[in-house]
């Protein structure tokens, strides 16, 4: 007989057990009760009530700059919101971890093997009537097939938001120190250490650690290109980097992750944040002419570590929100409550950040136009053109829209992998998601697509069922939400895992969140008022061009 369970017929986070020939649903502490978990108990109908939607609640916040002006500017109100988006976000994430990709229950090796991503539902049941437990056609359709008709740009789609190419590289060197699949075991494992540890500057090993660092005054190794510092070369470092044969030997660097060679753009971060690195050693060697290099090192690398926290939350997820409330990071909201200071990184959260629309297809620094064959793997096109004349380029032209029909030709197979890799893991479709993450499911697959009948009526022929369409697929069909760069699923999907991720830092911990953790007052300091600009321009010889993360009006 068929599992009942195959219907996901527990409601609100119950978790479904087959009993027999029938199932049981465990609705303990869902605030729910029923053979389904859909009963609200007395005081989860009266929450449910009062609770704004999340659309409601996007609304507001995109919207009446002129009340966010005034909110802004009193601290007892911001902190107030500040530390209501920490407590909401944050609990909507599982911490331990529940469920993961080895088993489909709960299992001792969901929290102790940290080889394998966590994973916010369990996978499908396995001999479902269709691939999507019983929703849709018996088979999906080809990944390839998908990705022409739905993904594959036609023309480039610029971000109506004017993000721009500064941002889409922040985006993709941030990530990747914790994406990390480890393709050889399988799509749910990594060999990261979720969170934001930084080894995409400093190695995921001790080893690769030791091959990057100087030895002397806490330092990184450098070179110098045309007078300025640049990450070493391969000879100097040797460290596992992946480069295609024909890349010269002296056109390879030694960069804390092993695929940052790829792109000029990741070049831009690996450069800038070695050079932060050397100057915060600097300056902590001023302070503390008795420190060795070990301790130098050690405590840049904690500086670096919240530089990144606070620019990220600041001005990455501030311009990625678009809300006009100010965002800002203060550990201390959260110390009068109970919060867990640890982590893991979810394949949902990985899926969801393969934004792959937002890269174009050429690239224009100072007059020249390169097209994506001469940019990949070409980190010499940054001593070209000089390491500021880069940065300011970048700062100036507009990335690609987050949406259907916008990566381009070299990236389609990257979607067409990770729609076989969420096959493989049998992942649940977007409306189990959404529902999961407090959104209601699409009832139809128009308004899934935001009102593009043509895209709905070929999707509805893919798939048969709004509710068997992949999770992938589906946060790549939205339309961005009003005022966002992001579709409504992947905010709703993605803002708990960041703000998760950010706030359960080590650093924000009570125990480390204080001066001496970062060598002083003047180390506190650099962590808290640590912003984009400022990491360029003290980095770089020469005036400083524009740094943002949006193409200016
Ligand atoms: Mn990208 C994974 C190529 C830009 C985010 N990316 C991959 C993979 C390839 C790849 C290849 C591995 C695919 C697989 O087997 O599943 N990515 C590129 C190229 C470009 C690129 C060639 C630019 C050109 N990627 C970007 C950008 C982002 C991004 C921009 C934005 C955040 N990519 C990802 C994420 C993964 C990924 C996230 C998953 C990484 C992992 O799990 O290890």
């Amino acid at each position: 007989a068929e599992n009942p369970c195959c219907s996901m017929p527990c409601q609100n986070t119950g978790v479904c057990m087959r009993e027999g020939d029938g199932y049981s649903c465990d609705c303990t502490r869902t605030g729910y009760y029923g053979q389904n978990c859909d009963i609200p108990e007395f005081w989860t109908s009266i929450k449910v009530a009062l609770k704004p939607s999340k659309k409601t609640t996007h609304h507001l916040l995109t919207n009446y700059k002129w009340l966010w002006n005034i909110v802004n500017r009193i601290p007892f109100l911001s902190n107030f919101i500040m530390r209501a988006v920490y407590k909401i976000r944050s609990a909507t994430v599982d911490s331990p971890p529940v469920y993961h990709t080895g088993h489909d229950y709960t299992s001792w090796d969901t929290y102790a093997d940290r080889s394998y991503y966590t994973r916010a539902l369990p996978p499908v049941p396995p001999g479902c009537p269709t691939p999507m437990g019983t929703a849709g056609r018996k088979e999906l359709p080809s990944p390839e097939y998908i990705a022409e008709t739905f993904l594959a740009r036609r023309r480039f789609i610029p971000d109506r938001r004017r993000t721009n190419v500064l941002f889409n590289f922040m985006a993709q060197h941030f990530t990747h120190q914790f994406f990390k699949t480890d393709f050889k075991k399988g799509a749910g494992r990594t060999w990261g250490d979720h969170g934001v540890d930084l080894s995409h500057i400093y190695g995921e090993t001790v080893e690769r650690q030791h091959q990057l660092r100087a030895f002397t005054d806490g330092k990184l190794k450098f070179q110098r290109v045309g007078g300025e510092v640049y990450p070493p070369s391969l000879a100097d470092a040797p460290v596992h980097m992946i480069y295609p044969p024909y890349v010269p030997a002296e056109k390879r660097f030694a960069i804390g992750h092993e695929f940052f060679g790829l792109l000029p753009g990741l070049f831009v971060y690996s450069t800038v944040w070695l050079r932060e690195h050397n100057r915060v050693c600097d300056v902590m060697k001023e302070l503390h002419p008795d420190w060795d290099d070990e301790r130098l090192f050690q405590t840049a690398r904690l500086i670096l570590t919240g530089e990144t926290i606070n620019i990220i939350i600041n001005e990455y997820v501030q311009h990625l929100s678009g809300y006009n409330f100010d965002l800002f990071w203060d550990p201390e909201l959260l110390f009068k409550d109970q919060f867990q200071y640890q982590n893991r990184i979810f394949v949902e959260f990985n899926h969801l950040y393969h934004w792959h629309p937002l890269m174009p297809d050429q690239f224009h620094v100072n007059g020249t136009t390169y097209g994506m064959k001469d940019y990949l793997f070409n980190s010499d096109l940054v001593f070209r053109h000089g390491f500021g004349a880069t940065v300011d380029a970048m700062s100036r032209q507009i990335a690609g829209q987050i949406g259907p029909k916008n990566i381009g030709p070299v990236n389609l197979k990257v979607a067409v992998e990770t729609i076989k890799h969420e096959r493989n893991l049998r992942m649940q479709g977007l409306n189990q998601y959404r529902k999961r993450f407090g959104i209601p499911p699409y009832k139809t697959f128009l308004e899934l697509t935001g009102g593009d009948a043509e895209m709905a009526a070929q999707l509805e022929e893919a798939y048969g069922d709004v509710d068997a369409v992949e999770l992938y697929v589906g946060l790549m069909l939205e339309q961005p939400a009003p005022g966002s760069v992001t579709s409504e699923t992947i905010i709703e999907l993605g803002g708990p895992f960041s703000v998760k991720g950010l706030l359960s830092n080590p650093l924000c911990s009570p125990q480390w969140w204080r001066p001496s953790t970062f060598g002083g007052e003047a180390g506190f300091r650099l962590v808290k008022t640590a912003t984009l600009r400022d990491l360029f321009c003290r980095n770089m010889d020469g005036p400083c061009g524009l740094v943002t993360f949006a193409v200016p009006e």
